[in-house]
């Protein structure tokens, strides 16, 4: 059984990290055009590292859920019975790794890289990034930015994602809102491939009607007892 789960905000809200748009979300306190823009990083990219510094510093505080580690069970025991799970997360912490999934495809990129934008070079930084910070392929200064995906930017790692979704026995979208492209869009490409899809989340998102089924409730406790 080959299955592809999406993972969202959701799955890592009871890990203490903020999700987006629900009520008190981080795009209630902070404007997403200033702060996950190419435009919003060229006029000020010191309130944009600063908001990243911020977010990086509570993740490495954040310990993964019961619904990371239910993740990485179900990856193992579907690689032993010959299949696979393809573990797409929307989410740039690391908490899906750090519960022992492997591979994680982060569409969104990861708050553990940085890139420069002169030269492409992306590598692992685990401190506070500012705009004096050097790359250290090509020592330019001013060019480093962190490693994720903003509005109007092309989402990563795209053509194994469509793969992978073609090939899956089950779709399953557990904590996202369905609200952000291209994922949203991925239970329509499911269905009309008559594969399979369930939501998981906290309540029904805006695309509900689009899964076959939904699970509902906190992910620490609709994830594992999914996957048992
Ligand atoms: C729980 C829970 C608990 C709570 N248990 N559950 C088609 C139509 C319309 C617009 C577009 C379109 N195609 C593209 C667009 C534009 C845009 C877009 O989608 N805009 C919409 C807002 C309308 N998309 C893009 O720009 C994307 N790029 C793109 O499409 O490129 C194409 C292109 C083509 C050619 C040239 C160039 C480009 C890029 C999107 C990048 C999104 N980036 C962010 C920031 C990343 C870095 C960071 O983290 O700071 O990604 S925005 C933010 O939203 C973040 C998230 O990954 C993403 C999704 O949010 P998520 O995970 O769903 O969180 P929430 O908060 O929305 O939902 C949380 C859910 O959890 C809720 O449902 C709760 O109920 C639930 N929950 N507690 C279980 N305990």
């Amino acid at each position: 059984m080959n299955i592809f789960v999406l993972t969202g905000a959701g799955v890592s809200a009871e890990s203490g990290l903020g999700t987006f748009r629900d009520t008190g979300g981080i795009w209630a306190k902070f404007d997403p055009m200033q702060l996950a823009t190419p435009e919003g990083f060229a006029s000020d990219p010191r309130a944009v590292h600063a908001f990243y510094n911020l977010r990086r510093r509570n993740m490495i505080e954040a310990e993964p859920n019961e619904a990371h580690r239910a993740l990485a069970r179900l990856g193992r025991d579907l690689e032993a019975a010959g299949g696979r799970l393809f573990l797409c997360t929307q989410n740039i912490d690391d908490l899906h790794e750090r519960a022992g999934a492997s591979p994680v495809v982060h569409m969104h990129g990861e708050l553990l890289k940085i890139r420069c934008e002169a030269c492409g070079h992306v590598t692992q930084w685990p401190s506070d990034l500012t705009v004096e910070t050097p790359c250290p392929a090509c020592a330019r200064a001013g060019g480093m930015r962190p490693h994720v995906v903003w509005f109007g930017e092309m989402p990563l790692h795209m053509e194994e994602i469509g793969d992978a979704l073609m090939a899956a026995d089950l779709f399953v979208a557990i904590g996202t809102s369905g609200s952000v492209y291209p994922a949203a869009g991925f239970v329509a490409e499911a269905r009309a491939a008559g594969i399979p899809t369930c939501e998981i989340n906290l309540e029904p998102a805006d695309n509900a009607r689009l899964f076959d089924t939904g699970r509902y409730g906190p992910a620490s406790e609709v994830v594992p007892a999914w996957v048992e």
